[in-house]
């Protein structure tokens, strides 16, 4: 169950930095609870050691310690999409999206008990053909905060319910890349473990491409 092994994220201790390697990095060697925001990261990354980049002072870079769990990534993604409002949407697995254009990502890492939870939204500087949220770091981050509590609290049925009003993949003709092979078909769902339901075949990892 999600709700039985969640610290309670608004009461945790929330570490500063203005430079550091990865949030990531930091964030694993602390105790579950903790939460890591830097103004700049040397080597930000995403998942698959893919880049994440941004300039110093651009963009919110947090890392959240958590207990891990199989949903945390959808519950972090919808979390993140409240924070950030009502026209962003979620690109399964892990995509925050802005008038269909990337916004932010979200990476889960874990550690023997914890999972690091990664959140990068690009505020005022995006790459070429991505998307950023004019909105002030210090107040997202608070959102993104509460918003962090609330959903890592909620049961799956909830956060799997919330996920699929907020995705913009489900009901599309989508491609999944998995290790070099493609399949194209419409994204009909999200099965019980937020696996990504394609032409009735289950999906657990994979990055999608909307067609
Ligand atoms: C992600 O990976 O989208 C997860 C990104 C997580 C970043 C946060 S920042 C705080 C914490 N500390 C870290 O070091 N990481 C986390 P993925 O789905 O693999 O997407 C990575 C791809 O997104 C890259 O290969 C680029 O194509 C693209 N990309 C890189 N920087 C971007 C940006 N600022 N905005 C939009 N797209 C970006």
């Amino acid at each position: 169950m999600v709700s039985a092994s969640l610290p309670i994220v608004g009461k945790a201790e929330v570490v500063r930095r203005r430079s550091v390697t990865s949030t990531q990095d930091v964030a694993r060697g602390l105790p579950v609870g903790s939460i890591v925001i830097a103004d700049h990261q040397t080597a930000g990354r995403g998942r698959l050691e893919r880049r994440w980049e941004a300039p110093a002072g651009t963009a919110l870079l947090v890392s959240f310690v958590l207990r891990p769990n199989p949903l945390l990534s959808l519950a972090a993604g919808v979390a993140a999409a409240e924070a950030c409002g009502p026209r962003v949407t979620l690109k399964w697995p892990n995509d925050l999206l802005l008038e269909d254009r990337k916004l932010g990502g979200i990476l889960v890492e874990t550690t023997p008990g914890k999972a690091i939870c990664g959140i990068g939204i690009n505020l005022t500087w995006a790459p070429d053909g991505a998307a950023l949220l004019d909105q002030p770091r210090d107040e997202l981050f608070e959102t993104l905060r509460e918003r962090m509590e609330a959903w890592t609290s909620a049961t799956p049925d909830q956060v799997l319910a919330r996920w699929r009003e907020l995705s913009a993949s489900l009901g599309r003709r989508v491609r999944v890349d998995v290790s070099g092979r493609s399949t194209e078909g419409v994204a009909e769902d999200i099965g019980p473990a937020g696996e990504l339901i394609v032409d009735g075949r289950p999906f657990v990892a994979g990055s999608v491409t909307h067609l």
